[in-house]
């Protein structure tokens, strides 16, 4: 091992895991010389209604990618997440919800109600018309009723769309749109951080522009008076009190759509990402109980949303295929203070706690008063998730949270690779501060030069790609197959494209230096630049605006926006708050700018293209080494922007 800063796996962890290092090195070499026989018998976790006899059908060949997994198998979802248990298992609890409020009962869900709110809803559902292979999309904040509707989606063979509930009604609109969504299921209002949410307004608000959606489902949720439009709308109590409480899962095959997520891009619309039966659910059934050595009884709380990947594959997926217990949290980690997230882990004796590094900072920014008054001795495991960590804040998470006697898990991956990639066995893999590690079984990482070539050596710098497929990949982007193979097969032929820079280092850890694509990672959340560019420039008074990221203490990375105005606008701080509020309400309060700069020239080649790389290093401060700037246009704008910069003084 090198001389960086390393942890070895505790003699608890080393005692309890289901992989040893030795188990690891060898099953890591299986899985990638014989994915077939790996695979089959990895799938065995599951329950087939007809086992596959064909595992592996892949090819990143440019351009007749095509990915198929256990394609003559078949199988139901929720059936494997919750059916499956309810004869040894029925009373374990499935969920526990904890609500916003900490004065607030949580609620403890056993597999038998979940089988019975599942069912219902499925029932539900059916009466609304929907059938297997309808899109349904689902609005909601992080109630049960959330994954209620994902698993009875899952079970008729609905594909679901969950929106995140703080996206703007015309983000909603183009996603249910994007998808042909006839059925959308919300809730009156969501509560998050003691304040209110206007859910079914958004909808209301969303379906102006949705001539395709017939029916509303809403949860009746904070007991707001919301118009219920006749025909259109429907309470979920009211008609779940009216079907029966069993429903027969639908035979899936293997290959038949599960869900579609929409995720940020470098350019144009967010994309629905599609993703499959089983192998999504084999592998993240699979990550979930290594990557966090699971074992049957621990409590695992995941404090994503639902909204986000991550809150399908450890929040709803992975975990309840496994038995487990999982904890759905309503609230933010900073109301009523920052010491909310360690009360709930008391108060679940929670024994693994997974959250994103941008919370993890702004906690440690808030002091060690809040987590020093808890002892949390359940906790045993501490997984980061969505964005690089820091040393410093990875450090403080293994100190502060788990007095020194946790393993962290940073686990990398994507929207795109449905569950874990890269991220260290607990009780097998040394960590070290910052990275990620070694990679899950069955997965080929690569480090390539930007130019595409391959590099052999283990120490070496790059861009990340994979050589080859794993069970969970993404199989397409909805409606646009033509957009996945030229997005991620295209420029690095024969390889899965991350988007992701990264180093390895001599002792063949992987370190995620972040996107090399227009893409920024604000808070963990996924933003296309251009996104936020089509907001700005959808204003009246916007004639040009050019977006990029620049390092944030908390949030890891900021918005930073350079906008031109049309000719006679006044350029004013008015405006300004104007322009923030208009991109909040185009796209969502995720994508409010952090800095707006004026910008009457933007730096232009002589061919009219933006070199965002000019505008990346005055966002950063770090205009003293701009590069070559003999072939703008004007080099003039440059002394301008410099003069005009926004961050620091
Ligand atoms: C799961 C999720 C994906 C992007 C990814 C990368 C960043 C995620 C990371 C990480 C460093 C980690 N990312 N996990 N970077 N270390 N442990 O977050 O999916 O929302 O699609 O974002 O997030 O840049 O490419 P998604």
């Amino acid at each position: 091992m090198s001389d960086q800063l390393v942890f070895q796996p505790s003699a608890a962890a080393v005692a309890r895991t289901h992989t040893t290092a030795e188990d690891y090195a060898a099953q890591y070499q299986r899985s990638i010389s014989d994915p077939d026989g790996f695979w089959a018998e990895q799938a065995k976790r599951l329950d087939w209604v007809t086992f596959p006899t064909k595992i592996k059908n892949t090819t990143f060949e440019y351009p007749n990618v095509s990915i198929k997994w256990f394609e003559d198998g078949v199988l139901n979802v929720a059936a494997n997440c919750i059916d499956r248990h309810l004869l040894e298992h029925g009373d374990d609890i499935a969920i526990i919800w904890e609500p916003d409020n900490p004065n607030d009962k949580a609620e403890y869900i056993s597999y038998r109600t979940l089988h019975e709110k599942v069912c219902r809803c499925a029932n539900v559902l059916k009466s609304l018309g929907v059938k297997k292979g309808d899109r349904v999309t689902i609005y909601l904040p992080m109630i049960p009723q959330a994954a209620y509707a994902m698993l009875a989606c899952a079970r008729i063979g609905a594909v679901h769309s969950v929106v995140f509930g703080g996206f703007s009604p015309d983000s909603l609109a183009g996603r249910i749109n994007d998808c042909d969504s006839a059925v959308v299921i919300t809730a009156d209002e969501g509560r998050r951080g003691g304040k209110t949410v206007p859910l079914k307004a958004n909808v209301d608000k969303a379906l102006e522009d949705c001539p395709g959606v017939s029916k509303v489902l809403v949860v009746h949720n904070t007991g707001a008076d919301v118009p219920m439009k006749g025909s259109r709308d429907v309470w979920w109590h009211e008609a779940a009190a009216g079907v029966e409480p069993f429903n027969d899962p639908e035979p899936m095959n293997a290959e038949d759509p599960l869900f579609i997520l929409y995720t940020s891009g470098s350019t144009g619309k967010p994309k629905g990402v599609l993703h499959t039966t089983g192998g999504y659910l084999t592998y993240t059934s699979l990550t979930h109980e290594l990557s966090f050595d699971y074992k049957r009884g621990e409590v695992f709380w995941c404090t994503a949303d639902v909204g986000w990947i991550t809150g399908h594959s450890y929040i709803v997926y992975g975990p309840l295929a496994n038995g487990a217990t999982t904890v759905m949290f309503e609230g933010i980690p900073s109301w009523p203070d920052a010491s909310r997230f360690w009360q709930v882990v008391e108060r679940h004796k929670v024994n693994i706690f997974h959250t994103a590094p941008t919370a993890i900072r702004s906690l440690m920014g808030a002091g060690p008063e809040f987590v020093e008054k808890h002892d949390m001795p359940s906790l045993r495991l501490l997984g980061t998730v969505g964005e690089p960590i820091n040393p410093e804040a990875w450090l403080w998470y293994y100190n502060k949270v788990g007095k020194g006697r946790c393993e962290v898990v940073d686990a990398w991956w994507q929207t795109e690779t449905g569950g874990h990639m890269i991220a260290p066995f607990p009780g097998a893999i040394p960590t070290k501060p910052g990275s990620a590690t070694k990679p899950f079984f069955g997965i080929k990482p690569a480090v390539l030069s930007p130019e595409g070539k391959l590099q052999e050596q283990t120490k070496a710098e790059g861009v990340l790609v994979i050589e080859d497929s794993w069970p969970s990949q993404a199989r397409t982007i909805w409606g646009d197959h033509g957009r996945f193979v030229s997005t991620y097969f295209e420029t690095y032929k024969g390889n899965y494209f991350t988007g992701d820079g990264c180093r390895r280092d001599e002792d063949g850890y992987y370190w995620i230096t972040g996107r090399v694509d227009d893409v920024l990672n604000v808070s963990g959340h996924r933003l296309g630049t251009a996104e936020v560019e089509s907001a700005l420039v959808a204003h009246p008074k916007v004639s040009e605006a050019a977006v990029v990221g620049f390092p944030h203490d908390i949030k890891g990375q900021g918005i930073y926006c350079y906008v031109t105005l049309m000719a006679g606008e006044s350029y004013d701080d008015a405006l300004r708050g104007e322009l923030r509020n208009w991109v909040r309400k185009e796209i969502g309060p995720i994508a409010s700018p952090d800095f707006i700069q004026w910008a009457p020239g933007l730096p232009k080649t002589r061919s009219g293209k933006i070199m965002r790389r000019i505008l990346r290093k005055v966002a950063e401060n770090d205009f003293g080494a701009l590069g070559d700037t003999s072939t703008l246009a004007d080099p003039a704008v440059v002394d301008d922007l410099i003069a005009n910069r926004q961050n620091r003084p």
